[in-house]
């Protein structure tokens, strides 16, 4: 693929170019940035030195200059007048100066900190400056308000630490011939570096005829792109995952020698889940050959049985393997079509062309390691895992990886980090570090360490009852709706937010959420934009933007590492500051100045270089902090970095492949049986009176067909509505951008609802009609466009149309918020991994025309005159 070599400058005024990294999504791409001579920026583009996105950036990455020069951007900081608080609703706002809004700022929080810390919610949600979101931890404050990491990663991230120690994972773009993406956009539209993905898959597609095949009820651009797309019905993935691990398994088209000798399926389980352990606690395995029972290490061992029934201490056990068979054997292509849709024909010949692509038993040499050489992998995300039984859906996913021996390896589904430098302070590469008998230590935590569980709870979101999951800020609705039953001896009445949008991104009842803002003492935002969250605040403290501020970063790399310099373009435009510099102040006048840096040297993990280490008394800026993050990847300063722009090079083998070489993976999740026993026990001790409800039956070691909760919705609401990403939509965010509105709002993709055309016959529906999406839970309207590309039973509603009308009048209202659909309570959340539902069982209603409350505001309704079909 050519390489550009020169920037293509596009401008006739003169000027310089700066290195930087782009931050319009959560990843970094490496930009570099033109700034003319007159000081303004004018073009921005992918630095073609970075072996990641090489060149590349997505229309976002470009649109950054509309954000910084947005004239609806806070200029300084504000203070509410209209004490009325609803949506939409002007807070007239009054500039006041920053001393006076730090002070006042100040002595809110002081006075909710006197009274109980846990009184404050804090939303702070900026992936590139994950150390912000530590600051509530100085107050010894673990709540959260918000469903970030959660909607997408509620299930994915505790599971990719439990299983490989990983925080996401990704198909092996190097090697992989045969890429199934299962719900997720990689390497085409979202999720990991979408913009670097996208020219890396595109390559392995010219040079090697990389196969794609795309699961999804919606011909996604990846789906559009791929050589097979395979429609699938909404929240069965899971059962379509148990398919194929059906054929692969009956067919024998599975990786014994990896299932023995890396992982734990040889483990003998007993009848209560655990592994059958001597009085040492050493396991048993059963020697295939000699046919007895021999410890996991026994160096007589002559071959691990991975099949059978036997008996020991007269008790009888099976290994892993033969646990999973035992379920696989419901779990036939023809039995899951019937809840997938997939014709069962499919199913067994993706599952053949997938084993068969694996090349089990092949080899290759890199840097002088023989690795096994398995180039094909099943990729998925949270349109595949954003469900009900979120832990068994990933880990299901796993297990087709695992069964062809895919796992960590050139060509297979590779373990990704957070942040190399933040994980390396919990030991090894990565969080890699061995366990017992053998095995991998499991890595649920990889956000912030356990909230430990207390009764009555210290949190609002029940985080401490969630031994491996992500914070479900969404289950505050229900909790505070049940204060009694939930224990919550507390309201809380502060909120403090940071780059975060929570009227935006929760599930649950947008009345209920309102009533919880409008409950609120004192509510502060730190954000560069209004956005619906936002406009509720007392005080807005605005921020420089991604143009106008200094870090470093490299946030969920796939294949590649090492930090991406952010500097200035331009002086900050206005009055604001570093996001940094406001927590330094609050910080400061809250007399935890000492603590916060003592949390920023712990997170950061400036402790591996102590000349590093912040002082405790000093505050600190945003260069700074940038300038520490940097010298600690590779000893290097800011001049280098400013010169050089990044330290970006293609992922290091020994941390790529196999960095837990030597240690088991967990084919069998005995530690989710511990933690469910656990959690129960403590429930039980502290007479917990919700423990009977708990639904303890979402904690398997191995995951099953059940279908999730959203199948059992009454039958009238007899569609599933589901969202998505896209290329140029960062979650709803960038809509409001002149640029990124130019393009999606001219796209029937994202103008409207898309509805499959026999469907729409069926309910006499047409192009064109307006109606009312129902869930049991919630409404919101739309235009329908009819398109061959869906799903019959899938109705697809673009992150676009989930805006509602703001301050910020480049935001229209799009209909409602998607989220309004989905219920925020216990039945429909991962007792195990906090991922609430995604997806909505809905029936839709044809209406007369668009509602006036709608019609009559700022709407995406009034601007699809003369709008197509979709495709
Ligand atoms: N362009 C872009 N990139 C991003 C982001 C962004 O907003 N925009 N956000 C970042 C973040 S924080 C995240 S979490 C990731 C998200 O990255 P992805 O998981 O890739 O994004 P989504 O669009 O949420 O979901 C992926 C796909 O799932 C499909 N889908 C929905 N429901 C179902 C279902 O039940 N089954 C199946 N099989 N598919 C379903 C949708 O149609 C969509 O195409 O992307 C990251 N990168
Ligand atoms: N319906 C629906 N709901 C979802 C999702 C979805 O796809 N659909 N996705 C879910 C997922 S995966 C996630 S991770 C969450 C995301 O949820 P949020 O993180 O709350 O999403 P954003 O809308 O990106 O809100 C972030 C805010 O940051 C502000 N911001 C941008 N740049 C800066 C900056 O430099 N400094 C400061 N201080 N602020 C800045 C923006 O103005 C915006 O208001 O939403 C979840 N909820
Ligand atoms: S993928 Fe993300 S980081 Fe890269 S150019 Fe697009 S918005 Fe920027
Ligand atoms: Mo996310």
């Amino acid at each position: 693929m050519e390489t550009l070599t020169q920037p293509v400058q596009n401008s006739m005024k003169p000027g310089k170019w700066l290195n930087s990294s782009c931050k319009m999504c959560i990843h970094s791409c490496t930009t570099r940035i033109h700034v003319t001579e007159d000081g303004v920026i004018n073009k921005i583009e992918g630095n073609p030195t970075s072996p990641s996105n090489n060149g590349r950036l997505c229309p976002k990455g470009n649109a950054a200059i509309m954000r910084h020069y947005d004239p609806a951007r806070f200029r300084t900081p504000l203070r509410r007048t209209n004490p009325e608080k609803g949506p939409g609703v002007d807070p007239k706002w009054e500039p006041i100066g920053w001393d006076e809004a730090l002070d006042l700022v100040g002595r809110e929080l002081r006075k909710t900190l006197d009274d109980d810390p846990r009184k404050l919610m804090p939303a702070i949600n900026d992936f590139q400056k994950l150390f912000l979101w530590a600051w509530p931890a100085a107050l010894g404050n673990a709540n959260y308000l918000s469903s970030v990491g959660n909607f997408c990663g509620g299930g994915y991230h505790p599971m990719n630490g439990f299983i490989h120690a990983a925080f996401a994972a990704a198909n092996d773009v190097n090697y992989c011939n045969y890429w199934i993406n299962n719900g997720g956009g990689d390497g085409f539209s979202s999720h990991l570096h979408t913009a670097a993905q996208a020219n890396h898959v595109a390559k392995a597609r010219v040079e090697r005829n990389m196969r794609v095949v795309v699961i999804e009820p919606r011909l996604s651009i990846g789906a559009a792109k791929a050589n097979e797309w395979v429609p699938i019905r909404p929240a069965t993935d899971r059962q379509f995952a148990l398919g194929l691990a059906h054929v692969l398994v009956a067919e024998k088209l599975y990786d014994a020698k990896f299932l023995k000798k890396d992982t734990n399926a040889p483990y003998l389980v007993g009848p209560d889940g655990y592994f059958v352990r001597n009085g040492e606690g050493k396991i048993y395995v059963w020697d295939a050959v000699d046919n007895r029972a021999r410890l996991w290490d026994d160096p007589e061992l002559n071959d691990f049985a991975l099949e059978g029934t036997y008996t020991i201490d007269g008790k009888p056990c099976r290994p892993a393997f033969q646990k999973f068979k035992d379920i696989l054997g419901d779990c036939s292509p023809e039995q899951m079509e019937k809840l997938t849709t997939v014709p069962a024909a499919t199913t067994r010949r993706i599952a053949r062309e997938f084993a068969k692509a694996a090349q089990i038993g092949s080899f290759i040499e890199i840097d002088g390691r023989v690795l096994p050489l398995r180039p094909a992998a099943y990729n998925y995300y949270r349109g595949a895992q954003g469900h009900k039984y979120s832990a068994m859906a990933n880990h299901a996913f796993k297990l087709v990886n695992f069964l062809v021996g895919a796992i960590d390896t050139p060509g297979g589904h590779v373990g990704v980090t957070l942040d190399d430098q933040m994980q390396d302070i919990r030991g090894g590469f990565g969080a890699i570090r061995p366990g017992e008998n053998g095995m991998l230590q499991t890595m649920p935590h990889q956000l912030h360490p356990e909230v430990p569980f207390s009764w009555p709870p210290n949190e609002t979101h029940l985080m401490g009852f969630f031994p491996i999951g992500v914070d479900p800020g969404h289950l505050t609705q229900h909790t505070l709706a049940n204060a009694d039953k939930f224990g919550l001896d507390y309201q809380p009445d502060t909120l403090l937010m940071c780059h975060s949008n929570p009227l935006w991104n929760l599930p649950g009842d947008r009345e209920q959420w309102y009533d919880l803002l409008r409950s609120m003492r004192f509510i502060v935002a730190i954000d560069i934009l209004p956005n619906e969250s936002n406009e509720w605040a007392d005080v807005i403290l605005p921020s420089h933007d991604l143009l106008e501020s200094w870090n470093m970063t490299m946030i969920e790399p796939p294949h590649h590492e090492g930090m991406c310099l952010r500097q200035p373009a331009t002086p900050p435009l206005y009055d604001t500051k570093s996001e940094e510099e406001i927590f330094y102040e609050i910080s400061e006048r809250l007399g935890l100045l000492e603590t916060w840096n003592g949390i920023l040297n712990f997170v950061n993990g400036f402790h591996q270089k102590p000349e590093l280490l912040l002082e405790p008394n000093r505050k600190y800026s945003d260069r700074e902090i940038a300038e520490r993050k940097g010298k600690l990847w590779n000893g290097q300063g800011l001049d280098w970095y400013v010169e050089h722009g990044h330290a970006v090079t293609p992922r290091r083998p020994d941390k790529w492949y196999r960095p837990w070489d030597g240690m088991r993976l967990h084919f069998y999740l005995e530690d989710i049986v511990r933690a469910r026993d656990t959690l129960r026990q403590k429930m039980e001790a502290a007479d917990v009176p919700f423990r009977h409800e708990w639904e303890w039956g979402d904690y398997q070691p191995l995951p099953t067909a059940v279908p999730d909760p959203v199948h059992l919705e009454p039958a009238d609401f007899d569609l599933y509505a589901i969202t998505f990403k896209d290329i140029q939509i960062n979650f709803g965010e960038s809509i409001g951008n002149p640029w990124i509105n130019d393009i999606v709002f001219k796209d029937p993709v994202h103008t409207a609802v898309l509805l499959n055309p026999k469907t729409a016959r069926e309910k006499r529906l047409d192009d064109g009609d307006v109606v009312r999406i129902e869930s049991p839970y919630g409404a919101i309207v739309a235009k329908l466009a009819l398109s061959e590309g869906v799903h019959p039973d899938a109705v697809c509603v673009s992150n676009a149309l989930s805006r509602v009308a703001t301050q910020n009048t480049g935001v229209r209202h799009g209909g409602g918020n998607f989220n309004q659909l989905l219920p925020a309570n216990l039945r429909h959340t991962d007792a195990c991994s906090g991922q609430p539902e995604t997806v909505a069982r809905v029936r839709l209603i044809k209406l007369a025309g668009v509602p006036t409350d709608v019609a009559a505001g700022n709407s995406v309704f009034g601007k699809m005159s003369g709008m197509g079909r979709a495709h």
